[in-house]
């Protein structure tokens, strides 16, 4: 197991910042020692510096009662105010605060002024409906901007929100209006999706009825935003049309200060068990860390910059670095409504030509299903704006990292691997752009003001150059306040294993300078002949091969060795300088051209590839080749499905799925 964690560990491609951008970064390296010396108080700087504050705070953290933290708690702010009215105030109203482009190539822009005048209008409506201060109010819309004024709306009048995925169906939609007694549900007619529209309504109105009158759901209203021009079923009385309520609205609204331990929102995400968990966020600490990291880690210059953040809202990132962290922020960003590849592959780089986008922060599977493609489609953009590049939502491997910063980058943007999670509520380890140098494949250090280790099963430190587990040491302002109406739950899941501190649930490692790497989720790691190995780990090596797009890896039961190592594996397109129109290729023509050359030699290749990269103990047992690997929206991949493959048991729940025909077509190539 050393020698393939030393393959990982042995990446040796170093990028310091330019001198140009250390000297105009917003962070220096002078925040760490701040940091250290006392935590809360840091925060509390940090806090007042961000954040406007009707009612200061005296008191910064209270752990008088762990693991329930309260931040800030004398202190009383509104959440909207410090995202949208105090930017007009200080003269910034007519900075543009989004700059929206539909999928079929719509678009609509904001300015600051703009969209604290849609927010109070929306609050009005929301009050009208009965809605005040801690009241549930579930959000199921595409990304158009409805579902950034309906998020504000809600904090506005220190309501909770509840965003949930378009792609849930309406089974999961009423599971979550229960378990959190929404009252009204925010949903849209239909929205743009791979150049279609795609209706969302049925599936309100179907999760509504689910068990038939002996069981009423708590909504009393649902607001629908008119997006898809599709026909919808309308309920009388229950249902509204967003364009009239907010037409009919009084534009003034003065927003209530609330205690900074007010919740903000709730956000399901899945366990190890079945029953999705309602994190719970609050608003004074959880804003404090969003704008913190925002600003520093995105060296956010806020008059000059365009940001962009792929993520959708209903993810965490939609929600802390897109909405929250952004706009307290006075950030001038894009937003996008649909898929990367609709009309065009190129459509991303399209929008980052068409903004001037200088920040961009997505995900790793993104960054790999464009190398899939080939470095001729974003070469036909001017992507010379970029200037700051961050990843999220899964290990970066170093090649994708390497080729985000040359192709995308033009090989010369900092890269920002940020480790976070839904718990966390913003970022938790990451470089700081203008100080660190990077390192391909690391995430690097805790951020200034937040206590990592990595421990060992006994709760001991590890030392430098060997792995363990990822643990949160100290409290930290944005951290999750609990699960919703299940405390219990809460200690179990994330404070049991070492007591008073947060077990995050992931591997890490800690290299020979003392750099994080972290190697997925512990349930992710495989057990194989008594060697532990990492999932992240083989894709990695997996990817390093030129014919590799992506990778996936689970450990499927094995007789002998009590799990094999299955790979699925997506090969990618051998670019042709000549014929640039062959990097279009669609994945199942990718598929036909290995068939021809044969899966088997290839699949052979490429567990001598693991073999000799990583040690014969990795070397899968079978790889399968295929065109798609199971992913949820937030581009996880569903490593659950691909074991139920592997081992030839019948497929499970597949409602999570970004696209759920896929373990249809990966069965058919494998079976
Ligand atoms: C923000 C987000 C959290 C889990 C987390 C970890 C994985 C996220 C990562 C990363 C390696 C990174 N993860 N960022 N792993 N490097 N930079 O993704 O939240 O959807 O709750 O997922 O994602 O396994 O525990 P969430």
């Amino acid at each position: 197991m050393s020698n393939s964690i030393d393959n990982l560990l042995h990446e040796t491609r170093r990028f310091t910042p330019s001198e140009e951008f250390r000297a105009n970064a917003v962070a220096g390296a002078d925040l760490y020692d701040r940091a250290s010396s006392d935590r809360p108080a840091f925060w509390g700087e940090q806090a007042r510096e961000l954040l406007h504050w009707h009612t200061p705070f005296t008191r910064t953290l209270d752990w008088s009662n762990p693991p329930f933290a309260k931040w800030f708690d004398d202190g009383q702010l509104n959440v909207a105010y410090n995202c949208l009215d105090r930017h007009v105030e200080a003269g910034n109203g007519d900075r543009v605060a989004l700059n929206w482009e539909g999928e079929p190539g719509d678009s609509k822009t904001f300015t600051y002024a703009e969209l604290t005048a849609e927010v109070k209008k929306a609050a009005n409506v929301l009050a009208g409906l009965g809605i005040g201060q801690g009241d549930r109010v579930a959000i199921y819309l595409p990304m158009i901007p409805e579902a950034v004024i309906s998020m504000l709306a809600v904090a506005r009048l220190g309501a909770v929100h509840s965003v949930i995925f378009g792609g849930f169906s309406a089974e999961s939609l009423r599971a979550r209006i229960d378990d959190a007694s929404a009252k009204l549900v925010i949903t849209a007619d239909g929205g743009w999706r791979k150049g279609k529209v795609s209706a969302l309504k049925p599936a309100v109105d179907a999760s509504l009825t689910i068990g038939g009158p002996e069981n009423p759901s708590t909504v009393e209203h649902v607001l629908v935003v008119k997006r898809g021009n599709n026909d919808v079923a309308w309920v009388h009385g229950r249902d509204l049309w967003w364009h009239d309520q907010i037409d009919a609205a009084n534009p003034e609204h003065e927003a209530q200060p609330f205690p900074a331990e007010n919740p903000l929102f709730i956000l399901y995400t899945s366990g190890t068990t079945g029953k999705p968990k309602g994190i719970l966020h609050t608003t004074g600490g959880y804003l404090t860390q969003v704008a913190f990291t925002h600003k520093n880690i995105f060296d956010l210059h806020p008059e000059t910059d365009v940001y962009w953040s792929t993520a959708d809202v209903g993810w965490i990132t939609g929600h802390s670095y897109v909405v929250y962290g952004p706009l307290a922020n006075g950030a001038t960003q894009v937003i996008y409504e649909g898929t990367p590849d609709a009309p065009h592959p190129g459509r991303w780089w399209e929008i980052i030509q068409k903004y001037g986008v200088t920040i961009l922060y997505t995900a790793p599977t993104a960054i790999r299903t464009f190398m899939k493609l080939g470095h001729h489609i974003p070469a036909q953009f001017d992507l010379t704006s970029l200037r700051l590049l961050g990843s999220v939502g899964e290990p970066i491997n170093p090649e994708a990292w390497v080729w985000y910063r040359d192709v995308i980058g033009g090989g010369t943007t900092p890269v920002v691997d940020t480790w976070w999670q839904t718990e966390t509520g913003a970022i938790m380890v990451s470089a700081l752009p203008g100080v660190t140098t990077l390192k391909p494949g690391s995430a690097q250090v805790a951020v200034p003001g937040i206590h990592i280790e990595v421990l060992d099963d006994q709760g001991t430190p590890v030392p430098k150059n060997s792995g363990g587990l990822l643990v949160v040491s100290e409290p930290w302002p944005a951290m999750l306040r609990g699960i919703w109406g299940d405390p219990d739950r809460f200690v179990e899941t994330y404070w049991s294993t070492f007591p008073g501190k947060y077990f995050a649930g992931d591997g890490a490692r800690l290299d020979r300078d003392g750099d994080i790497w972290l190697l997925g989720r512990v349930d992710d790691v495989m057990n194989v002949s008594g060697h532990r190995l990492s999932t992240a780990e083989i894709e990695s090596s997996l990817v390093s091969h030129p014919r590799v797009a992506e990778a996936a890896v689970v450990g499927a039961t094995d007789e002998t060795t009590g799990q094999a190592v299955v790979a699925f594996v997506i090969v990618r397109v051998i670019e042709d300088d000549d014929e640039p129109g062959a990097a279009k290729a669609l994945a199942d023509e990718i598929l036909d051209e290995v068939v021809a050359e044969t899966v088997e030699s290839l699949a052979a290749e490429l567990r001598a590839h693991v073999a000799t990269q990583i040690g014969a103990i990795a070397r899968p047992k079978q790889v399968f080749i295929v065109a798609e690997l199971p992913k949820t929206r937030s581009g996880k991949i569903m490593r659950r499905l691909l074991r139920d493959v592997a081992e030839g048991r019948e497929i499970g729940d597949t409602t999570t799925l970004a696209d759920t025909q896929v373990m249809k077509i990966i069965s058919g190539t494998v079976g």
